[in-house]
């Protein structure tokens, strides 16, 4: 058994929306950071799944006339086929409907009524079903209509019922004692200084129950009472470990790595979840990531605009891997990114198509073509030769530290500052002039590409699955030498190779334009 741990979590989605490429993209950047800390050596467990309960949910299964049950086991499949149409490779897919999850959810409650950090009383104030949160009256505003609107822009209601409270007021200091002691806790750190200052402008008591609609998790001792669909949804990620046994994945994965989320539930995360941990005794987990948002075309994504982005369209339209890396390439991760069809076919083009496509393919048609469709072997290396395998055999120790603050546009650049040189050094070397005048120096410089392209290959892995898997399989690398410790298993020359095929076609722009 792997001695090292990463256990990184995706937000469990809302299943009354349609899967978006804002969902496909969180979960994508746990996809890569899951394949990536496999390749380097971890024990991974990556969990995605879906939020099924509460008020928003009820009313969609209402609005469509079906039972809140049966709607939510037809409706949470379409995230597990986005799971598959985007290769993700999650090791558990949670449904917060699932007995397990009542079981976790009822254990947690009933150990913070024991802390006596849980009493009764009664909620009046205003709530926004589509945020499911509470608001104070001076976090609203008056929308064009009229109405008054959540910060998010959602429209509230105002509640008044029996409520459970949990004593989220008394978690102030030792809250930010934590964000103090734990500087990586909270990423980016635009955001850290977010939650800092929400938590030092005073934290009121959170209604944790609901008494005005069934759907939900009955409260122990008192099923009037539905959790709240908040601290419901956040146990996903102790039950998935198998909490309440705290043996087992507890001890193994908790507390969990990262839990990676977009920027408009962080203080879900980085807030309550940690004070609903502490005040059961549990520890919190190590790190919440809130990245930025994306629109389209300019445009905030919206159904009533029209605009949004299923993933399978676009996977149908540009191939699995170039949304893949175009989703992370495009933009820095903590901040908001637009996606527009001119940068998505930009990027396949540029960077995938010329870059990287054309090196591979005429490094490994040189070969093939001049070299006995085999690996040459080498001669002595000149200084410009190490210049190009030292950098690229080092790929792994730059992205580390990269990957590891989810930095992947930047650990994408990594690469393609190492593709664009090994594309000088061919020009510069010109092999195909070699091959009359030095044949044995075309074939050191033809193995130097060869080796490159494989570093390359081999840490682009966690990005573009299928495609580095291909490209690993014409320059003949065997199934055991592919994983991160292998950075240093030099390709053998000699070893015959398969006539190459193309990676990246081109995308035509005259569709790209209709
Ligand atoms: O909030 N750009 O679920 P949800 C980038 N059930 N990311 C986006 C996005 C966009 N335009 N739109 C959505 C919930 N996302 C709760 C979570 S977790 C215990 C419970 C992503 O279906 C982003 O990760 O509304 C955001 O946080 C998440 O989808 C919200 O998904």
């Amino acid at each position: 058994m792997l001695s090292k741990t990463f256990y990184i979590t995706t937000p469990i989605y809302y299943v009354n929306d349609a899967p978006h490429i804002g969902h496909a993209y969180t979960s994508l950047a746990c996809d890569v950071m899951a394949r990536f800390k496999r390749l380097d050596g971890f024990d991974v467990k990556f969990l995605t799944g879906t939020d099924e309960h509460g008020q928003k949910v009820e009313k969609s299964a209402e609005a469509q006339g079906v039972a809140p049950k049966d709607f939510t086991d037809k409706v949470s499949q379409n995230f597990r086929d986005m799971a598959a149409q985007m290769g993700y490779s999650n090791d558990d897919f949670i449904r917060t409907t699932e007995e397990r999850h009542t079981r976790s959810c009822q254990a947690l409650w009933t150990e913070l009524e024991k802390q006596g950090e849980i009493f009764l009383g009664a909620y009046e104030g205003w709530y926004a079903v589509r945020d499911e949160a509470f608001y104070t009256e001076s976090e609203l505003t008056v929308g064009p209509d009229g109405k008054k609107r959540a910060p998010s822009g959602a429209e509230v209601e105002w509640v008044k019922e029996p409520s459970y409270f949990f004593r989220l007021s008394a978690w102030q200091d030792r809250l930010l004692a934590h964000y103090e002691a734990n500087p990586d806790f909270i990423g980016p750190n635009s955001r850290r200084n977010e939650v800092i200052s929400f938590v030092k402008g005073g934290l009121l008591d959170l209604s944790v129950s609901r008494t005005t609609f069934g759907w939900g998790i009955p409260v122990p001792g008192n099923p009037q009472h539905v959790m709240y669909v908040w601290l419901d949804a956040l146990t996903n990620y102790i039950t998935a470990v198998g909490f309440p046994d705290q043996s087992g994945d507890y001890a193994r994965y908790w507390p969990a790595d990262l839990h990676m989320v977009g920027k408009d539930i962080i203080r879900f995360h980085a807030v309550y979840w940690p004070a609903f941990l502490m005040a059961a005794g549990l520890e919190p987990p190590k790190r919440v990531y809130a990245h930025g948002w994306w629109t389209i075309e300019g445009q905030k994504m919206s159904k009533s605009l029209g605009n949004v982005i299923s993933p399978s369209a676009l996977v149908e339209r540009y191939g699995l891997d170039p949304v893949r890396f175009f989703l992370l390439r495009e933009m820095p991760f903590g901040s908001d990114g637009d996606f527009s069809h001119r940068s998505m076919v930009g990027r396949l083009n540029t960077e995938l198509a010329n870059d990287l496509g054309n090196l591979a393919q005429r490094s490994l048609s040189m070969i093939n073509k001049n070299c006995g469709a085999a690996l040459p072997v080498p001669g002595p290396f000149t200084d410009e030769d190490r210049a190009m395998l030292d950098p690229a055999r080092g790929l792994l120790e730059r992205l580390r530290p990269a990957i590891d603050n989810q930095a992947f546009n930047e650990a994408l650049e990594a690469v393609w500052v190492q593709v664009r040189a090994a594309n000088v050094y061919v020009d510069r070397q010109a092999p195909w002039a070699l091959k009359k005048t030095d044949p044995e120096r075309m074939g050191t410089v033809l193995y130097v590409l060869a080796e490159t392209v494989r570093c390359i290959g081999l840490i682009l892995q966690p990005f573009m699955p299928a495609s580095m898997n291909r490209l690993l399989d014409q320059l003949a690398v065997p199934a055991d030498q592919r994983d991160f410790s292998s950075f240093a298993k030099a390709l053998a020359g000699g070893t015959p190779l398969t006539a190459p095929q193309g990676l990246f076609p081109r995308y035509q722009e005259e569709e790209a334009a209709s």
